[in-house]
């Protein structure tokens, strides 16, 4: 088709600022899973929108911290701005009012040569739009940026402005990927991550930093999807906190977790949990390579 558009948007932004949450808007679907917490995601995720005349690539990529306490975060942090690096076009996700030291130090990784498109996210926020106008201002004078687009993950409004700016700075190419495609993830991720933020959900501030989840198997029984997984915490302690009085606080979060996979997936999910505790696994190079950070 002539005029058609297709490439890579890497998005990119300091924890917290709800890059998981526009990309799963900008997709329709909830692919990046999304908590209060700092660095909630933790892999790189593409989700893909596909248009009449443009294919939309977006990779979700990790909050960059600035504090990064352990070989996992440090990890993380390289891993940030990787996306918007590889990308036809970056896209720089900010909160309305607030760009600080670590705001900053997102952007500056981000190579100059690179277009950079700025989503100002959580507008619905801010009542009075006018108060925007300043820190719109300011942020217009950082980088010769493409566009600035303000936004709201949550509510969807100006979404449709922001795909036309990203659109505009993406080449004329083909779709790359099947028109119905969504992701290049597999089911075996998603049951991984859904559980992860379930973890995140429940758990208070530090623990979810210390727990990882393996998928051991995951079958295909007919209509079911027969998943056995693991959670990695650190120590006896967190896996007392994790497993709960009676095992409460593991069942809920398991349900919780098969739910949204049952949802996902379209069919029936068994799930089944253990908790396993490996000592500083946050930390340790070789097990950090198995899951797949190095
Ligand atoms: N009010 C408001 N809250 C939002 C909006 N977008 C995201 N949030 C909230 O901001 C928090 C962080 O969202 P995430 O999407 O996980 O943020 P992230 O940038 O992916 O964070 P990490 O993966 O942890 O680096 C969650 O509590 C979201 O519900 C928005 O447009 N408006
Ligand atoms: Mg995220």
């Amino acid at each position: 088709m002539s005029g058609h558009r297709c490439g890579t948007i890497g998005l990119a932004g300091r924890p917290n600022t709800g890059t998981s949450s526009l990309l799963n808007r900008l997709v329709g679907e909830q692919l990046s899973i999304v908590s209060r917490k700092a660095q909630t995601t933790r892999h790189l995720v593409r989700g893909i929108l596909t248009r009449d005349d443009c294919q939309y690539v977006f990779v979700d990529a990790p909050g960059q911290q600035a504090s990064a306490r352990s070989t996992l975060h440090r990890a993380l942090n390289r891993r940030g701005t990787e996306a918007a690096r590889d990308a036809d076009v970056a896209l720089l996700v900010v909160e309305v009012m607030r760009f600080g030291p670590e705001d900053a130090a997102v952007l500056e990784r981000i190579p100059a040569e690179q277009q950079v498109v700025v989503a100002v996210n959580k507008i619905d926020r801010v009542k009075e739009r006018a108060r925007m106008i300043p820190f719109l201002e300011r942020l217009s004078k950082l980088r010769d940026f493409r566009a600035i687009v303000p936004v709201s993950a949550q509510t969807g409004k100006n979404v449709e402005a922001l795909l036309k700016a990203l659109r505009a700075a993406l080449p004329e190419a083909p779709a790359a990927y099947p028109k119905d495609q969504l992701t290049d993830r597999d089911e075996r991720f998603f049951a991984a991550e859904l559980l992860r933020e379930k973890l995140f959900e429940a758990m208070g501030e530090e623990l979810p930093y210390r727990c990882e989840v393996v998928i051991e198997s995951f079958k295909e029984e007919g209509k079911l999807r027969r998943i056995e997984a693991t959670i990695l915490v650190e120590r006896d302690s967190q896996k007392a906190i994790v497993v709960g009085t009676g095992g409460e606080r593991l069942k809920r979060m398991a349900t919780a977790a098969r739910k949204d996979m049952e949802r996902l997936f379209g069919g029936k999910v068994y799930l089944g949990t253990w908790v396993k505790v490996r000592r500083a696994w946050t930390d340790d190079a070789r097990i950090l390579r198995q899951l797949g950070y190095e």
